[in-house]
């Protein structure tokens, strides 16, 4: 079977966590990915958090999927040479590099023009044009200057950076996004473009609902399902929410049974509107149906706080999944806080192939997430990440070097 992205070919620059998803990604729908790294250094995240003595760690093993490496000293002129003929083969170039460093090699979008003016440039910065242009910037800054940390953490603690992704990953995504559009255009144009998803934005994006809340407040001075509501003070800032909903149907975790020794025995459950007799019923509180108090969802909004923590009576009678069990029945939406262990042990997540096991020549089997998005005609076949320089010498020959030629680009130093 063919793959969608079939013999489009990425020059892959990317290092980290950013790039490298969103390369990844790419790669599951068919590119040709090439991860252009530092001889004998590679990509930083090799060995970072190893858990292996001198194996590639899972850092890198879990982002580098099904691509192909090639060690390259870019700074040096063969090395650079040899660059400008992998910009001529290929469509897209991807890189996460600080600000400038992509200049500072001399590869800039005129030099890459000039070879190749079908050529798509793609980047994450951690901002867009503004004061903080020249930053650097990691997962845990974009959280914080894209608006999620501000609007996450208990109502009176600390702001809080989520254990998502969403400033790396989430902006590899919308990175994507971007590569493939700006790929179908070019079928329109024949042109080149440059791609940039900074992170700042990407987690903006992901946040859009705070601004909305924040022009909400601006206007009524209350958001009535915020916890603040109705007894707390709102300032003139979106506040943290705690595990209330972001949206229009109330929520809140509660407890079950177990809760005092498992740190997971929680559930998510959400009041929804269509479902209120049904919660009432389960509950075993049918008179909450006509009484003025809770029977319309406005009223509810004044006495969510005792509402939940009657329905927390009931889920602490229950496991989590005994909970979920019952109120699926009712079509009460609800979720039991899985733990990354019973989430491995999820059998039809490893069906779906979102959860895969992998074998790797240094570090044997690892488990690693899968390609989340599933297209019927372009199927992912998780293949493990490539060695440092795995690939060298095929890239190369591929690209009309010869041995000798190869052998003394070693001798230098740049592969
Ligand atoms: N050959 C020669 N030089 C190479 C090379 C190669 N193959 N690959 C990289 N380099 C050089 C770069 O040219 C750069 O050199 P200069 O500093 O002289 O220009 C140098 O290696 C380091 O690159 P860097 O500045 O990008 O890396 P860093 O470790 O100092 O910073 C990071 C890392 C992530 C903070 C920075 O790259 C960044 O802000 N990227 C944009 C935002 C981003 O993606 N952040 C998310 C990262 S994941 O949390």
């Amino acid at each position: 079977m063919t793959k969608a992205l079939q013999g489009v070919r990425i020059l892959d620059f990317t290092h980290v966590q950013s790039g490298p998803t969103c390369t990844q990604l790419l790669a599951w729908f068919g590119a040709d990915v090439i991860k252009v790294e530092r001889a004998k250094v590679g990509d930083a995240t090799r060995g970072q958090l190893r858990d292996i003595p001198g194996v590639d760690s899972l850092y890198f093993t879990m982002l580098n999927h099904n691509k192909r490496s090639i060690t390259l000293d870019t700074k040096k002129a063969s090395g650079r040479e040899v660059l400008d003929r992998l910009i001529k083969e290929c469509d897209v170039l991807v890189e996460n590099f600080a600000p400038g460093a992509l200049d500072r090699m001399g590869i800039t979008w005129e030099h890459i023009q000039s070879i190749n003016p079908r050529m798509i440039l793609a980047s994450v910065k951690g901002f867009g044009p503004g004061p903080y242009e020249d930053c650097k910037v990691y997962e845990n800054v974009a959280q914080c200057t894209g608006g999620a940390a501000s609007t996450t953490g208990d109502e009176d603690g600390l702001p809080m950076i989520s254990g998502a992704q969403i400033g790396d990953s989430g902006t590899g995504l919308h990175l994507a996004l971007g590569i493939v559009t700006a790929l179908y255009q070019r079928t329109l144009t024949g042109r080149g473009q440059k791609v940039l998803a900074p992170m700042q934005d990407a987690v903006l994006n992901l946040c859009r609902v705070k601004l909305r809340d924040q022009q909400r407040l601006e206007r009524n001075g209350v958001l009535q399902e915020y916890p603040q509501y109705p007894d707390g003070q709102f300032s003139d800032t979106v506040p943290r929410a705690g595990n209330a909903s972001g949206g229009g149907q109330p929520g809140s975790i509660l407890k079950c049974k177990g809760w005092e020794s498992d740190s997971n025995a929680y559930i998510y459950f959400i009041v929804q509107e269509a479902v209120w007799p049904a919660i009432c019923k389960v509950i075993g509180e049918e008179s909450w149906f006509t009484d003025d108090a809770f029977a319309t969802a406005p009223a509810r909004l004044l006495h969510l706080k005792p509402i939940f923590a009657r329905i927390e009576k009931w889920t602490m009678t229950k496991s989590k999944y005994e909970a979920m069990e019952i109120l699926n029945q009712y079509d009460i939406p609800c979720g039991p806080i899985l733990s990354m262990k019973e989430i491995v042990a999820d059998e039809s997540l490893r069906q779906t192939g979102t959860i895969v096991e992998v074998e790797h020549p240094a570090r044997g089997k690892y488990l690693s997430v899968g390609n989340p998005i599933k297209l019927s005609d372009s199927p992912t076949e998780v293949v493990r990440s490539p060695l440092l320089g795995e690939h060298t010498e095929e890239i190369l020959t591929q690209l009309g070097y010869t041995t000798d030629r190869i052998e003394s680009l070693r001798a230098e130093g740049v592969i």
